[in-house]
């Protein structure tokens, strides 16, 4: 059964780059950029991933991140990824990075953008995957800072397809931020937002009719809202779902609890995704097995959500039709 999902062709539409930091390569980065971590092996590092919520992973997270000093890294970074996803089925990948959390330190932004870009573009010719980048913004940060950033952003316009928004949702709802998302759309930037991952089902009205979002990341707190969840039905707005972050971060005490196949069964449009996956226990295809494995999807829906994700994709209608 593995082995039939892994084959269906599917999209990433939820993945921080940085998320895919694996121990074993932050050790080999802090060498070679001579820093000092507080750790010396892997089970040591390992034993630092148990969360209690959004926050105290984003405390580890954000220190995990700081190892990264160059282009280099950045391709490393990245490339990584893509060697590890090819295995997956992952056709196409939109990829979230956070230049905030690198510029904030120094980090030149081209050294960033084009270690990413770079190794994409490598990737496709190695793998054949396809890609975009979206630019997302820590939304616990100033809007101002985002502007700031967005303006550092323009000499890479055509490297960009997208905006986001991530970091601590509660307390820093998407209308802090809706200049700085219209000034993106005029720009010709899509958008997404991340929206009810921890914060209420309110932040993700506010995500659709203040930011102009095209996709929801997360968002499993539709559910406690019937006329949102028909408002998602109805725009065919999908749900860019992360089961293993979700359970990982205490959103659901465990898989079997999770709000998925009843999204699913109400005709949302709900994607599977892995967030961050050197920190949440598995890639893409472990979240579609453990979805299958404890929520009792079939194999044709989980064919159908792979479809999903491809359609939610920012691809053009060939592009996705060459795809599914
Ligand atoms: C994130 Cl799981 C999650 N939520 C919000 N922001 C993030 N950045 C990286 N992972
Ligand atoms: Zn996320």
């Amino acid at each position: 059964m593995e082995e039939l999902i892994k084959k269906i062709p599917k999209a990433e539409l939820h993945l921080h780059i940085e998320g895919t930091l694996e121990p074993e390569l932050m050790l080999k980065i802090a060498k070679r950029n001579n820093i000092q971590l507080p750790f010396y092996n892997i089970s040591e590092v390992k034993k630092l991933y148990d969360f209690n919520n959004l926050q105290s992973f984003l405390d580890i997270y954000y220190k995990s991140t700081n190892v990264l000093q160059n282009k280099q890294d950045f391709y490393d970074l990245t490339y990584s990824y893509l060697q590890r996803v090819q295995l997956d089925g992952v056709r196409h990948v939109e990829i979230f990075f956070d230049p905030q959390s690198h510029t904030s330190r120094g980090i030149a932004f081209s050294e960033v953008i084009e270690g990413i870009y770079e190794a994409l573009v490598q990737g496709k010719k190695d793998f054949n995957i396809s890609f975009f980048l979206i630019m997302s913004f820590l939304r616990h940060l100033s809007e101002e800072d985002a502007l700031h950033t967005l303006e550092q952003s323009l000499p890479y316009k055509n490297y960009i397809k997208a905006v986001g928004l991530d970091s601590s949702e509660q307390g820093n709802p998407p209308s802090k931020f809706k200049n700085l998302f219209q000034k993106c759309q005029e720009l010709g930037f899509l958008s997404v937002a991340h929206a009810g991952e921890e914060g209420p089902a309110e932040y993700i009205w506010e995500a659709l009719n203040l930011l102009g979002v095209k996709r929801i990341d997360h968002g499993v707190r539709c559910v406690e809202d019937k006329n949102l969840i028909s408002k998602l039905i109805e725009s065919k707005i999908p749900l860019t779902v992360c089961p293993l972050s979700n359970v990982k971060l205490k959103v659901y005490e465990n898989m079997k609890s999770h709000h998925i196949k009843e999204l699913f069964d109400m005709g949302v449009r709900v994607t599977i995704n892995s967030d961050d996956p050197a920190y949440f226990g598995g890639y893409i295809l472990e979240n579609y097995n453990q979805c299958m494995h404890h929520l009792g999807f079939t194999l044709d829906e989980m064919r159908q959500i792979a479809k999903y994700s491809i359609e939610g994709s920012f691809l053009s209608d060939i592009e996705k039709l060459n795809l599914i």
